[in-house]
């Protein structure tokens, strides 16, 4: 996809000028490392569902298995998937720039590509939690029940992600918030801009007077907050936009 050379241009030029850096990444940067985005995640087995029926508390109390089922798919699809370059340019980047690097994806694919701090808004795929739990909560070594349950109260075991009604975790929030009010730009990567609160974060960066500049080869619901769109594939694009390492010291 060609970039608008002048597009690039400006781009270039407000991110060697910026000092302090909020990025915000959606499922789009993970799309060039073979994962599907969110609203696409249900290909095949799962075409016939709507993820936001799926990820909710309610859906997993309904049809524990097959939500649960759907968490593996996706952990399996991860699992196999690599960070692609525009993971990896957010690692050049914040080795040469403040970066604040806010996250609504679930994959570990930032700390794979070797970010640190990365601030997970909607948590983790990889991480389990308890439904109910009586405290003490502890799975069979060898539960092969889908979803496992506490050997102690038979609670179920549920996905360390947010799901929609569920507020997200307090200090990940504070922290993306407060990016937002003290950054100088936003740099919003590969996201609908449909889900909030985390899709309000370039508005309050934009308020708080910080540029915004979008990357995402299809228009999303952000778009008209940007000062700047790139309409392109953030793997292609990303490396493009600043040095590939740190400049070596003079
Ligand atoms: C909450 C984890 C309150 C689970 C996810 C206003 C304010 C506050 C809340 C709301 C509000 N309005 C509505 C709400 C409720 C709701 C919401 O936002 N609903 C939407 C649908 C309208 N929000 C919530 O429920 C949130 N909680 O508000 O709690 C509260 C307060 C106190 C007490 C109790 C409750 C929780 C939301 C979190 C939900 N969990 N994920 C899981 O993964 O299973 S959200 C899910 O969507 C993923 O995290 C995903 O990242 C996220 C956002 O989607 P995108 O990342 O944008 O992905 P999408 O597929 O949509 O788009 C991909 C984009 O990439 C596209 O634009 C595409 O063009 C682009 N792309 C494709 N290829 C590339 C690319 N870009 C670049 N390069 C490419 N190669």
């Amino acid at each position: 996809m060609l970039i608008d050379a002048a597009h690039l241009a400006e781009a270039r030029r407000r991110i060697a000028a910026a000092s302090d850096i909020l990025v915000l990444t959606g499922a789009g940067i993970s799309a060039e490392s073979g994962v599907p985005t969110f609203r696409d995640a249900l290909t095949g087995l799962w075409a016939r569902f709507d993820p936001e029926e799926l990820a909710t508390e309610d859906a997993y109390r309904r049809q524990p298995g097959l939500v649960w089922d759907w968490y593996e798919h996706r952990r399996t699809l991860v699992a196999a998937a690599q960070p692609n370059p525009a993971h990896h340019a957010i690692v050049a980047l914040a080795a040469q720039k403040k970066v604040t690097l806010v996250t609504q994806n679930v994959d570990g694919l930032h700390q794979r590509a070797g970010s640190t701090d990365v601030i997970e808004l909607h948590g983790n795929l990889f991480a389990n939690k308890w439904l109910d739990g009586c405290g003490r909560c502890e799975a069979a070594p060898d539960d092969g029940r889908s979803p496992p349950r506490c050997i102690h109260c038979g609670a179920l075991m549920r996905p360390g992600v947010v799901w929609f009604g569920e507020d997200l975790p307090r200090v990940a929030r504070y922290r993306a918030e407060h990016a937002a009010q003290t950054c100088d730009l936003c740099l919003v990567v590969g996201t609908s801009g449909m889900v909030y609160p985390a899709a309000g974060l370039p508005g309050v960066a934009k308020d708080h007077g910080a540029g915004v500049i979008v990357v995402n080869p299809q228009p999303s619901a952000l778009d008209a907050t940007a000062d700047l769109v790139l309409r392109a594939p953030a793997g292609q694009c990303l490396p493009m936009l600043w040095p590939p390492c740190a400049a070596a010291p003079a």
